[in-house]
């Protein structure tokens, strides 16, 4: 039996996202990231980095996201969610579900600065304004990638929009979603897949993600 080990709202989701998207059997374990119980030595066992996703599969535990998707992928009946060698999107395909850390980057800096980092006097006010347009930046690239069409390849809906989609799901909390109407129309595309409705309606109590929208603090004069 595949176990995930998952954090609500956490890049985690992408895996329970894609489990769904294949019909698997899995078995859900939830873990908090404000309890210290991902720094546990049970936790690190699994993840040493003390990070999630971690997958229980095959008699071995992975960890990293994107190395999950390729290996659940190559090793289960995938229905066309994968481009393996030798399909002419395979470069496509590699080159989005590897921007999707382009995207997390942005995305983890922004969290920590906006949620982890309780008191403000912790927080860089440069560092959250420069990181909101950073971000707005790279997803620009997808903006203009679905405008042509409704998912990231033009043949259609394959794991790097699990991947990627995932980041602008939680992006929209950083960058408003009128800046970018292509995008847009591509989250509403994710928000009505079957599959993604049934990751969400797992995924936990909202723990890290409590407001909809966290805008960069106003620029000031010295
Ligand atoms: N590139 C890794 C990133 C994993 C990662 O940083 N996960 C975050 C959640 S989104 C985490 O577990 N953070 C815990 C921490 O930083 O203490 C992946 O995609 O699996």
């Amino acid at each position: 039996m595949i176990t995930l080990h998952h954090v609500a709202q956490a890049r985690s989701f992408r895996i329970l996202w894609l489990l769904e998207e294949m019909g698997l059997e899995y078995r859900l374990r939830h873990w908090n990231f404000f309890d210290k119980s991902l720094r546990s030595d049970e936790f690190r066992a699994l993840s040493p980095a003390a990070r999630v996703p971690a997958l229980e599969i095959d008699g071995q535990v992975l960890f990293e996201s994107g190395a999950i998707i390729e290996y659940l992928l190559e090793t289960r009946p995938h229905l066309g969610l994968l481009r393996p060698p030798g399909d002419a999107e395979r470069a496509a395909w590699l080159q989005w579900l590897h921007f999707a850390e382009t995207i997390g980057q942005h995305l983890a800096n922004l969290t920590q600065h906006h949620i982890a980092l309780r008191e403000e006097w912790m927080r860089s006010p440069t560092v959250m304004r420069l990181e909101a347009r950073r971000l707005e930046k790279v997803l620009e690239v997808v903006e203009r990638s679905v405008a042509g069409h409704d998912w990231l390849l033009p043949s259609g809906f394959t794991a790097v929009d699990v991947a990627v989609g995932y980041g602008v799901v939680i992006a929209r909390r950083f960058v408003p979603p009128r800046l970018l109407p292509a995008l847009d129309g591509y989250y509403r595309r994710i928000a009505a897949r079957p599959a993604y409705r049934r990751a969400l309606a797992q995924d936990g109590e909202s723990m890290i993600y409590t407001r909809d929208f966290y805008p960069p603090p106003e620029e000031t004069q010295p």
